[in-house]
C-alpha cells in the first residue's frame, strides 16, 4: 500500500494523542493546534504510518511536571478556569506566571490543563521510547514548547516539555544536544540547562529588530562566571531577515556538525519548529520545505538516539506539509509532489500560488510574504567562525 515500508535498520515511533487537537487558544490567536489534525491525516493519506510504530500516548502528571516546574505555578496552572480569569483573588497570579497584562500570547483557555499534559506526556513517551532503546527516531510533532519557564508561560508555551524530556533522557544520558531550528530563540531550555555542562543547546533564529524573545545574539554562550560547569554550553545563531535555502543549510549543516565533533553526544533532541518556512504568518524567513528537512537529514545521519519534536509553525497548510515530509525523512521514505487523491480537509491546502495540490509548493517568493534577505554572504561567514570560537571556549 502507497509503497511505504518500514525502514531498514532503525525503529521510528510516533507519540500523539488526538485530544490535543481540539484546544482553542482563542479567535486570532496564531497558535493553532488544529495544524496537527491536518499533519496527522497528510502522514496518513501518505500511507507513512506503515512504516513506524503509533503510539497513544497518555497525560503526563502533575509530578512529572515537577521534575522541571515549580509547585506553585503548576497548581495555578491546574486550578485556572476561563471564568475565574478576572477575579481579583488572581490578578497578582496572572502576571507572576506570565499570563496577565500585555501578555495576551499565553490566553487562559478551556482544557489548558489537558492541553498541556497531554503534549507534555507524547514527549515524555518518546524519551522513555529512546532511553529504553524500543526507538531509534521518536516523533511528537505536538511538542517542542521552547520558551515555557520554571515558573512562568512564555510565548504560547505553558510547559517546557523538552526541557523534561532532557532531564529524563540525562539518566540515561551523558551529553545530550539539543537543536532548535523554530525561527524563534529557545531560551527556555537554553536557560534550563545553563549550568550543566552535560547539555548542550543550539539555536537558529531570526534576530533583531525586538524579535521575539529578544535573546540569542551569537555572544550569547551562557553565563559566564567562574567555575560554572555550563560555560560555553550554549551557541545562538542570529539571523536575519529573508535567509533563502542553500545560506540556512550551508550554515546549519557547518554548526552542527563542528558542534557534534566538539560535544560528542550520546542523544539528539532536534525541535523542528516550521514558523522558519518561508510565507509563516509570524516567521521571517524564504525556506522552502525541502532544506527545512534536510536539517532533519542531516542530524538523522549521525545515527544518534534522536528525538523529533514539533514547535512554532503558523501557516497550518504548510505546518502539515513540513511534518509529513519530515516524518517521511525519518521511515526513509520519498514522498510523490502530488498530494493524494483522498485527503481529508483537502481544501486547508488551498493557498497562495498554483501549489494548492502540491506536497512541496515553492515558499520563497510568496506574494506579499516575501522577505528581502537581508544576510550577505560575509555575516553568514562571520557567524560561522564566531560559532567555532564558541566552541573552542567549551572546557574539556
Ligand atoms: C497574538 O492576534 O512579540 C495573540 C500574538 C493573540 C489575538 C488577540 C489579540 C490580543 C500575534 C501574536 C493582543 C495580543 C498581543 N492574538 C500579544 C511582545 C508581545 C506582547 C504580547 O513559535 N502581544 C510579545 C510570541 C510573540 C511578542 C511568539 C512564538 C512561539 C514559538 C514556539 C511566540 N510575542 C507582542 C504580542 C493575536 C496575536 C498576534 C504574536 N506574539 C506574534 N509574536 C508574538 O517559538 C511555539
Ligand atoms: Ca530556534
Ligand atoms: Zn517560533
Amino acid at each position: 500500500e502507497n509503497g511505504i515500508e518500514r525502514p531498514k535498520g532503525h525503529n521510528v515511533s510516533f507519540h500523539y494523542n488526538a485530544r490535543v487537537e481540539y484546544h482553542h487558544f482563542g479567535r486570532s490567536h496564531p497558535m493553532k493546534p488544529w495544524r496537527l489534525t491536518l499533519t496527522k491525516q497528510l502522514i496518513l493519506a501518505y500511507g507513512l504510518h506503515n512504516a513506524m510504530d503509533l503510539y497513544e500516548s497518555p497525560q503526563a502528571t502533575l509530578d512529572d511536571l515537577n521534575a522541571f516546574h515549580g509547585r506553585p505555578y503548576l497548581n495555578f496552572l491546574k486550578r485556572i478556569r476561563v471564568d475565574t480569569k478576572e477575579a481579583d483573588e488572581n490578578r497578582e497570579d496572572l502576571e507572576t506566571f506570565g499570563f496577565g497584562g500585555e501578555y495576551n500570547d499565553c490566553p487562559v483557555f478551556d482544557g489548558l490543563w489537558d492541553y498541556v499534559t497531554i503534549y507534555t506526556g507524547a514527549t515524555m513517551e518518546a524519551a522513555r521510547h529512546l532511553c529504553n532503546q524500543t526507538s531509534d527516531i521518536a516523533i511528537n510533532w505536538s511538542g517542542g514548547l521552547h520558551h515555557a519557564k520554571k515558573n512562568a508561560a512564555s510565548g504560547f508555551c505553558y510547559i517546557n516539555d523538552i526541557v523534561l524530556a532532557i532531564h529524563h533522557m540525562l539518566k540515561y544520558h551523558q551529553r545530550v544536544l539539543y537543536i532548535d531550528i523554530d525561527v524563534h530563540h529557545g531560551d527556555g531550555v537554553e536557560q534550563a540547562f545553563f549550568s550543566t555542562p552535560r547539555v548542550f543547546t543550539l539555536s537558529f533564529h531570526k534576530f533583531g529588530d525586538s524579535f521575539f524573545p529578544g535573546t540569542g545574539d551569537i555572544h550569547e554562550t551562557g553565563p559566564t562566571y567562574r567555575g560554572n560547569p555550563g560555560t560555553a554550553h550554549a551557541l545562538n545563531i542570529p539571523i536575519d531577515d529573508g535567509i533563502e535555502d542553500d545560506q540556512y543549510k550551508d550554515l546549519f549543516e557547518y554548526v552542527t556538525a563542528e558542534t557534534i565533533q566538539r560535544y560528542q553526544p550520546t542523544a539528539i533532541v532536534l525541535q523542528c519548529g516550521a514558523d522558519s518556512l518561508g510565507g509563516d504568518r509570524l516567521g521571517k524567513f524564504n525556506l522552502n520545505i525541502k532544506s527545512h528537512g534536510a536539517c532533519v537529514e542531516f542530524v538523522k545521519r549521525y545515527n544518534l538516539p534522536l528525538m523529533i519534536l514539533g514547535g512554532g509553525g503558523y501557516t497550518p497548510r504548510n505546518v502539515a506539509r513540513t511534518w509529513c515530509h519530515e516524518t517521511a525523512v525519518c521511515v526513509d521514505a520519498t514522498l510523490s509532489n502530488e498530494l493524494p487523491e483522498y485527503v481529508p480537509y483537502a481544501k486547508a491546502f488551498y493557498g497562495e500560488g498554483n501549489g494548492n495540490n502540491k506536497l512541496y509548493p515553492s515558499l520563497d517568493n510568496i506574494e506579499g510574504k516575501y522577505h528581502e534577505n537581508k544576510n550577505d554572504a560575509n555575516v553568514i561567514r562571520m557567524l560561522k567562525e564566531r560559532a567555532v570560537e564558541n566552541l573552542r571556549l567549551m572546557e574539556g
